[in-house]
């Protein structure tokens, strides 16, 4: 059960698949006999940042708590993956650089606007066009996107068992699992 324990960092917009492809990452690794923690939005914004809302700086205090977090689980020994929109490339580096060298692996979940807004599994961004729900990432707030993320899941067209494997490959590969 031996690993390298490292931080994934699951970056996209609502809708993209960050949580799914992250869940199933956790449960192959489980299978393995890794121990991993996940962190997102259901067990941090509902906790420990339930002060926090969506402009741009409650998000970038919210991504620094998360990293802070993040930083102390991999310290512990756990693969942490982590995620959330973390709209801003500043912040990401942030935590990037928080990270000891090569512990921070960005992955880019990328799936068009049009086809998150198409998933719209919870009607936020249907809301957010009809203007009920201010600030909403990729409607009238931004996302810049990674530009050298360790791993680019193109998430159209695969199934979240290809995107995940493709976590999975990059970790065997670079001898983190
Ligand atoms: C973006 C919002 C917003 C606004 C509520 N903008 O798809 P979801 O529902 O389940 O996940 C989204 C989640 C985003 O929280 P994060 O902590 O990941 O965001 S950030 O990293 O930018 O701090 C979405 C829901 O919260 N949600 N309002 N205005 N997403």
């Amino acid at each position: 059960n031996d690993h390298k324990a490292c931080l994934l960092w699951f970056t996209g917009l609502s809708g993209s698949g960050k949580s799914t492809v992250a869940g199933l990452v956790e449960e192959k690794l489980h299978e393995m006999g890794k121990r991993t923690y996940l962190l997102d939005g259901d067990n941090v914004r509902n906790g420990m940042n339930r002060d926090l809302g969506f402009t741009d700086s409650d998000r970038v205090e919210n991504i620094r708590r998360i990293g802070e977090m993040s930083r102390l689980f991999v310290d512990a020994g756990i693969i942490t993956l982590s995620a959330f929109i973390s709209p801003f490339r500043s912040e990401r580096r942030s935590v990037r650089e928080l990270m000891p060298e090569g512990d921070f692996i960005e992955v880019f979940v990328d799936s068009p606007l049009a086809t998150c807004e198409q998933r719209d599994p919870k009607g936020l961004y249907q809301r957010a066009r009809q203007g009920e729900i201010q600030n909403f990432t990729g409607i009238d707030s931004p996302y810049e996107t990674p530009e050298q993320p360790e791993i680019h899941v193109i998430n159209n067209g695969i199934t979240p068992e290809e995107a995940a494997n493709t976590v999975i490959d990059y970790l065997l590969t670079h001898g983190y699992i």
